[in-house]
């Protein structure tokens, strides 16, 4: 497929056109303020403020379409990377399409360990990737490529094990299957052609789309929080919230009392609010980052 939208300089993203990475992609790029229109069926759309077009895609083109600089970015989960082994630039993973590729084994089967499927038939829709994870223990099963609902394969005779992507497990455990090891583990990335990675002009604009998606990425993890405690508890407090730098410390109209304000990981919000009342801190505010300019 030759796309040739544009002579200009403008950086070309490919993004998945419909499926679990296209929502909160879309997300991504909007909240990282670029102004395009993605509704319906579209095969590409331009940014309006920032020069940057996004064309819609099968996720399985989007290696091979960065690979060969077709486009200049992608974003697609790390697996399929992996999977077509194609030399690209991995510049940010991205959080979300979270899964990992596992080879699983049927739940009653005296299989323990990879090297136990030395001899086993492997079904599988990433037939590269199990290749390369045997081949590395020394072993070459036999491995049977099929696309789509390759849970069932053991069920109805066709492999003894299967190499499959697993997100809650639910789907394992619904075809009476256990994991036994894990060949990768993947989320959404976005990755760069290594020509234009390297292209001083495209890079800028790289970077710029970068610097963004880091910024909106560590805002999501920070909460900024606001309170009031009297001075003698400032050494207490400072140990609760060690801060992505040190607090900033406003003093208050009434004698011995501050405003602390500070940034705090998500993760440990709700046990840091508990320490800090315990330390004397009070009318604690809470508020979204929007962006995080670190
Ligand atoms: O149409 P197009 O080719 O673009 O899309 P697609 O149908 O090939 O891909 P899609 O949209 O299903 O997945 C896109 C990407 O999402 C994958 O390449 C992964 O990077 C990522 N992802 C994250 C997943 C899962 N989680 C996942 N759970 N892709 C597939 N699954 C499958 C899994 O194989 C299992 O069969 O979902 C099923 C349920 O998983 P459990 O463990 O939650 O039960
Ligand atoms: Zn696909």
């Amino acid at each position: 497929m030759k796309i040739n939208l544009n002579g200009d300089g403008t950086l070309k993203l490919a993004i998945q056109r419909s499926g679990r990475l296209t929502e909160n992609t879309l997300g991504l790029l909007h909240s990282i303020g670029l102004d395009f229109e993605s509704y319906g069926q579209r095969l590409f759309s331009r940014c309006r403020n920032f020069p940057l077009s996004i064309l819609y895609v099968r996720d399985d083109d989007i290696p091979e379409y960065v690979g060969l600089g077709t486009v200049d970015l992608g974003i697609v989960g790390r697996n399929l990377i992996h999977e077509e082994g194609i030399a690209v630039e991995e510049l940010e993973a991205l959080g979300y399409g979270v899964c990992s590729l596992v080879v699983a084994v049927p739940k009653d089967s005296a299989f323990q360990e990879p090297l136990d499927l030395a001899n086993a038939t492997i079904a599988t829709s990433y037939p590269r990737s199990t290749r390369q994870f045997f081949a590395k223990l020394g072993a070459n099963p036999e491995i049977v490529t099929i696309s789509g609902s390759v849970e069932v394969a053991p069920t109805l005779g066709l492999a003894d094990a299967i190499v499959d992507l697993t997100s809650t497990g639910s789907s394992l455990i619904l075809n009476d299957l256990r994991p036994l090891t894990t060949i990768l583990d993947s989320e959404a990335v976005l990755v760069a052609h290594p020509a234009a990675w390297q292209d001083p002009k495209k890079r800028e604009a790289i970077d710029r789309l970068l610097l963004r998606i880091r910024a909106v990425r560590a805002a999501r993890r920070f909460k900024y929080l606001m309170m009031n405690a009297p001075v003698a508890a400032l050494d207490d407090i400072k140990r609760v919230v060690p801060g992505l730098k040190s607090p900033t410390i406003i003093p208050l109209d009434m004698p011995g009392w501050v405003a602390v304000h500070t940034a705090i990981e998500e993760e440990v919000f709700w046990e840091s609010i508990e320490k800090l009342r315990e330390a004397g801190a009070t009318e604690i505010l809470v508020s979204s980052l929007d962006k995080l300019l670190l």
